[in-house]
């Protein structure tokens, strides 16, 4: 049988576990494409752009490669970073460009607890983990904006100055981004995260928009709250959080310290959307390439496969989305962990371990 839709995606597994993980995420999407008669089908295209590449070029990615990645559905993405480039080099030369090459600007993380998934903070009366963190993936902290030696004052004396870019817009669409996905909740409430006492400027803007914004959502809690008290609520009231936005910095190290609360970094998923769909949006598991285990054969490949269940869902497929983010619950209930979970499965046992319970 012919399918009647073939998903043209592109892979970047990048750097260290990325190839790996990437692997893995691939094998359950065309396990489910298998399953799926027909019906749907995924043509691979692999970029082998990252660090080595860098090495032989001089280049994180080829200088066309935005305009050939503009060709595809969609982008799946490893890791970027490795300890032979500086980790700002790497990031700004491949992430980074197709996050703001392609206008990514919403990054979707869910944070939750999967069966089978001891966490230290996971108490009897905390049950409920399930969050989304939406991180402003445009501008803020990561404009770009600054400069090094600008005083020229000589050795020793270096200034370097690093500014944050809040637009009135950048913040608009991605509060009202969040209030959008509050509303498709069973708990309808938005955080909105600044440090607006001390940034008085670009952080008070988002305060204001946040403001005026909330005003049009009449049936969504609200709560502002500084990034030093809400890293401390991650922890003792996680159940009172369900849509927690921030800036491009902040959300960041949130999404790290919520998904380690999860379990492991290793499980934690995303979107880098460009809601628009101008331009192609890119799925990526939230870890680095950590080279401290990469080749092992044993990177967690949770947090890629379910953003390959995030990838599914943008692609207009959210039964398959809904039946692998089953397979993964499954698989980690059924004790099939790596090693960051305290198991001692390989990357390669959790993967099957998923495609059998896909059916
Ligand atoms: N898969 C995500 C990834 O490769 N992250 C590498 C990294 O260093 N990210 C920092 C950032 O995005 O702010």
């Amino acid at each position: 049988m012919t399918s009647q839709h073939t998903f043209r995606i592109a892979a970047i597994p990048a750097d260290g576990v990325g190839a790996e993980v990437v692997a893995a995420g691939r094998a359950v999407l065309d396990a489910l494409a298998a399953a799926s008669h027909g019906a749907f089908a995924f043509e691979w295209t692999e970029f082998p752009w990252g660090c080595d590449h860098y090495a032989r070029t001089g280049r994180m990615m080829d200088e066309d490669g935005l305009e050939t990645l503009k060709g595809f559905d969609a982008i799946y993405f490893g890791a970027v970073g490795w300890p032979s480039v500086p980790d700002h080099i790497s990031l700004w030369g491949l992430r980074l460009k197709i996050c703001q090459g392609f206008d990514q600007w919403a990054n979707v993380r869910p944070v939750h607890f999967l069966p089978g998934v001891v966490s230290p903070l996971r108490k009897a009366d905390h049950t409920e983990l399930d969050w989304v963190v939406v991180r402003e993936n445009s501008e803020g902290e990561y404009s770009g904006l600054g400069g090094r030696n600008l005083s020229a004052r000589g050795p020793g004396s270096e200034v370097a100055v690093q500014s944050a870019l809040f637009t009135e817009a950048g913040c608009e669409r991605i509060i009202r981004f969040a209030f959008d996905l509050a509303r498709t909740r069973a708990r309808r409430k938005v955080s909105s995260v600044t440090k607006s006492n001390a940034q008085q400027y670009g952080m008070v803007l988002w305060d204001e928009v946040f403001a005026r914004v909330a005003a049009d959502y009449p049936d969504v809690e609200t709560e502002s709250v500084l990034v030093d008290a809400m890293s401390a609520k991650f922890v003792l009231r996680p159940e009172d959080l369900s849509v927690v936005v921030a800036s491009n910095l902040h959300a960041d190290i949130l999404s790290d310290l919520g998904s380690a609360m999860a379990g492991s970094l290793g499980l934690a998923t995303s979107a880098n959307l460009n809601p628009e769909r101008r331009f192609p949006s890119m799925f990526e598991p939230v870890h680095g390439s950590a080279p401290d285990i990469a080749g092992q054969g044993v990177a967690n490949p949770i947090g890629a496969i379910g953003s390959a269940a995030l990838m599914l869902d943008h692609l207009g497929l959210p039964d398959e989305a809904a039946r692998l983010n089953r397979a993964i619950e499954a698989t980690t209930a059924a004790g099939v962990l790596t090693p960051d979970l305290g198991g001692g499965a390989k990357t390669a046992e959790v993967t099957a371990a998923v495609i059998d319970h896909l059916s």
